[in-house]
This record gives structure tokens, C-alpha cells and sequence, in this order.
């Protein structure tokens, strides 16, 4: 199959979850062709059967803006003609899905287009006024849907289309790249000195990621335990909570590791992650902590009890419980059976439900459905 993959390059679940599945397809013998403004932090693979288009910015003049959308639309017409693809799957549906749509519209090379919502396409930015007819629209023409939690899809269903027939695809990781066996001590004394356990955090430090209940439980952790918390991303909030570590007196105990590309090298040395989200459709970072045995203390909201289980991977809380999670936490920490029995039981549940290859054949069987419909 010739496949086109829209997506967000930048550090961030969709973009990731894009590039993995692009280069799973590509290895089943499949050719792939990503289409995004500069290529996918991931995408370092190189094969014959993967491409990278880059979409260029309209710079003219009389414009104020790039035209983004319009450049992207333009360069999904030109790949589609130049390659013949069979299909296009638009991640994250603003603005990828409408520019798929107007480009099916306007080749001549007719294809069917699948929509991946991943979260805040739908909850936050989706729901913006001016937009929300835009991705209402382009949800509803996508010959096939898919989104990555029950969660998700309910929501779509209520706040946006009901009449559409929408599969869920969970979210996948593979277990070869995010594994315990890459724990490794010097990394680990990078982060931490030998007697402090580590706490992880890893996001993009906006609103919604809730890092200040990340740094109040901590605080309330370091009462107990002699711990280091290690938050690996960047994003607006991250002066506003250097700020509030100061007030607390807990600077020196936190590592700000900025953006990292190679999570996987971080995550197998944590004791524990913290993600205490106000909204997340799925987490990739919680599978990715449960893939390297790592127990998880995170909020109960949206699709994350799909991922977790409670008492058993992890533990779950209000998103602002931070005297639940640093409970929580103590007991991880302190409990190296509790801690390992956890971290097991995250891992052979990562690979019972989200294993990469079942994902992607999942994907493949939506593929091949839409192009027998179309
Ligand atoms: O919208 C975001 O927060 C970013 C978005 C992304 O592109 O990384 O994250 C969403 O998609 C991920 C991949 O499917 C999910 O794991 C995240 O839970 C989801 N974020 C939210 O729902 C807030």
C-alpha cells in the first residue's frame, strides 16, 4: 500500500504515535509518506519505503501569515499525484483532516482519508468557536475515524458527531525500545545521587499537565523520603513552578532536564512517574513508564483508566489530590516488592493491550476498508 501520514513533527504524543506507526507500516513492506512542516523528531529511520515531504511556507508579500493550511493542502495534492497514493491518514484533526478533505476535492487522484483524533483536536482547540464547525466538518467527511480511548470516542459522540462510526485504536508502544534492561546506572547517577530514589514527570508543561499538583505532592513526599524529581519537557508553565520549588524551598532537589528526544533512555531509571493531568485522552507517557516497569501515580481522568490499572500498574487520584499521590508515592518508594510487583504487572499489561504489531495491523484492516468502501 502507497500511505500518506499528516502529522505534527514536534515533541508530543500525536506526532509520535504518527511516526511509530509510519515506521511499523514501513517495515511490513508498506511505502510511507510523511507530510509536516519539518520532519518528525522520531523519524531518523532511514528505508527505501519511507519519505519525508516538508510542507514550504507561502511567503508572499501580500500575505500577513504563510498560509500554512493552504501550503499543506497544496503539498498532499502534490504527493498524492506524484506517488499515486492509496490513502492519507491526517493526525490530530486541526488542521490536517480539512486539508486532506480539500485536497481529495481537488485532484483528480481520488482517496479516502482516515482522521486520527488524538485529544485536544476535540477538547480544547476543537472546541474553539471559530473552529469548531471547521473540525466538525472535516471529522464528518473523513471516510474513516479513529481516536485512541472509549473515552474519546464518547466525547466525540456527544459533542460532535453522532452518525459517525468511530473505531478505537489504542495507543501502542514497543516493548524492545521502552524496557527495564535499558536501566542503566550511569544515566542514572546523571540524575540522581545513589541514595535518592527518582520521581519522574515528563510533559509539556501546559495548563492541563497539572505540574503544580506534580510539585506539591513531591513536596509532601520529601517530608518521608529522600527522593530527587527529575521532569524531563519544556512549556510554559516550567519558570512558574521553578518559582513555586523556590517558595517551597525544594529547588535543589529537582532536576529540570529540559526536552529530551530518547525518553526511553530516562524513564527505565525512574522509581516512579507522576502525571497528574486535567485532561488526557490516553498518555503516552504512562504506557511508556509501564513498558520500562516503572509503576505509575497519575490522575483517574479521561481515557487513563483505560491504561491503567488500578492498585495493580499504578495508582490513580483526582488530579489535584497531591496528599493521595504523595501517599502514593511513599509507598512505591518504600515498598521495593510493592514497587517491583507494580512495574512487572505495567509491563505485561503494555504488552497485552498495546503492543505495536497488533495496533498496526489494526490500523492496516481500517486502511483496507476504507479503500474497498471509497
Ligand atoms: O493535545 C495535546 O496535549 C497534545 C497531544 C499530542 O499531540 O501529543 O496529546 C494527545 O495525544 C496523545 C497521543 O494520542 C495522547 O497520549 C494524549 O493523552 C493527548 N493529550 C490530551 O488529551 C490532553
Amino acid at each position: 500500500m502507497r500511505i500518506g501520514i499528516v502529522c505534527h513533527p514536534s515533541i508530543g504524543g500525536s506526532g509520535l504515535v504518527a511516526t511509530e506507526l509510519g515506521l511499523g507500516l514501513a517495515k511490513l513492506g508498506h511505502e510511507v509518506h510523511f507530510i509536516s512542516s519539518v520532519r518528525p523528531f522520531k523519524l531518523i529511520e532511514d528505508s527505501e519505503l519511507l519519505f519525508f515531504h516538508s510542507v514550504e511556507a507561502i511567503n508572499y508579500p501580500l500575505f500577513s501569515d504563510p498560509l500554512y493550511t493552504f501550503a499543506l493542502t497544496a503539498k498532499i495534492v502534490e504527493v498524492v499525484e506524484q506517488y499515486q497514493l492509496d490513502i492519507v491518514h491526517a493526525h490530530y484533526s486541526i488542521p490536517h483532516s480539512l486539508c486532506a478533505y480539500l485536497a481529495g476535492e481537488i485532484t483528480e487522484h481520488k482517496f479516502p482519508t482516515i482522521t486520527t483524533i488524538h485529544g485536544t483536536d476535540v477538547t480544547i482547540v476543537g472546541q474553539d468557536k471559530p473552529l469548531y464547525p471547521l473540525n466538525r466538518f472535516s471529522i464528518h467527511k473523513s471516510s474513516k475515524v479513529t481516536t485512541v480511548s472509549a473515552y474519546q470516542r464518547n466525547y466525540i459522540y456527544s459533542h460532535f458527531d453522532k452518525r459517525k462510526t468511530i473505531e478505537v485504536i489504542h495507543n501502542f508502544i514497543d516493548l524492545d525500545v521502552f524496557s527495564p534492561k535499558l536501566a542503566d546506572i550511569e544515566m542514572r547517577r546523571k540524575m540522581a545521587k545513589d541514595d535518592e530514589k527518582i520521581v519522574m514527570h515528563a510533559s509539556n508543561f501546559r495548563a492541563l499537565k497539572n505540574s503544580d499538583t506534580v510539585i506539591r505532592s513531591f513536596y509532601l513526599l520529601l517530608k518521608k523520603v529522600n527522593a530527587r524529581l527529575v521532569l524531563l519537557g519544556s512549556g510554559p508553565e516550567v519558570e512558574p513552578i521553578k518559582k513555586l520549588c523556590e517558595k517551597l524551598g525544594i529547588l535543589k532537589q529537582v532536576t529540570f532536564m529540559g526536552d529530551v528526544t530518547h525518553v526511553e533512555h530516562y524513564l527505565p531509571n525512574a522509581d516512579c512517574i507522576i502525571q497528574p493531568s486535567y485532561r488526557e485522552s490516553f498518555s503516552m507517557v504512562l504506557l511508556e513508564a509501564m513498558a520500562c516497569s516503572v509503576p505509575t501515580v497519575s490522575s483517574n481522568i479521561d481515557g487513563i483508566p483505560e491504561v491503567v490499572a488500578q492498585g495493580e500498574t499504578g495508582f490513580m487520584f483526582d488530579p489535584d489530590d497531591a496528599l493521595g499521590m504523595s501517599l502514593a508515592m511513599e509507598q512505591i518508594l518504600t515498598e521495593p516488592l510493592t514497587q517491583k510487583r507494580m512495574g512487572e504487572a505495567g509491563r505485561k499489561r503494555a504488552a497485552k493491550l498495546f503492543n505495536s504489531q497488533d495496533k498496526i495491523l489494526q490500523y492496516l484492516a481500517c486502511y483496507r476498508d476504507a479503500i474497498k468502501e471509497s
